[in-house]
């Protein structure tokens, strides 16, 4: 937004405002299969989202029983390029596992 103000000198000052808008952020979901093993997801709940061991079984028994958990919330690019990377290293390793995104 451009505010303009009078200064006591008579010009107009044109001032831009500072913007602080939030970005909008996106889930990154994981989703069940019956053939990515335990192991797998796991590892890619540490490697990709950053999460300790005990919170990255906690989320792959949530998708196991629950057949899909949460993993994070991020900017719309980060989010993408995480979905990206986890089913890269997926396919790399041969398992069907399938990263998701959903507007928070
Ligand atoms: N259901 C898988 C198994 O029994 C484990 C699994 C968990 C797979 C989470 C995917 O996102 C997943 N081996």
């Amino acid at each position: 937004m451009v505010d303009e103000q009078r200064d006591p000198g008579g010009e107009v000052v044109d001032e831009v405002r500072h913007q602080v808008k939030e970005p909008d952020l996106y889930q990154v979901v994981l989703l069940n299969d019956d053939y990515t093993t335990m192991d797998f997801v796991v590892q890619v709940l540490e490697e990709i989202f950053h999460k300790q061991p005990a919170e990255a079984y906690r989320i792959m028994m949530q998708v196991h029983t629950r057949g899909r958990g949460i993993c994070g919330q991020y900017p719309y690019e980060v989010a993408e390029t995480k979905v990206a990377t986890v089913q890269e290293q997926a396919r790399t390793a041969g398992f069907p596992l399938q990263a998701t995104m959903e507007k928070a």
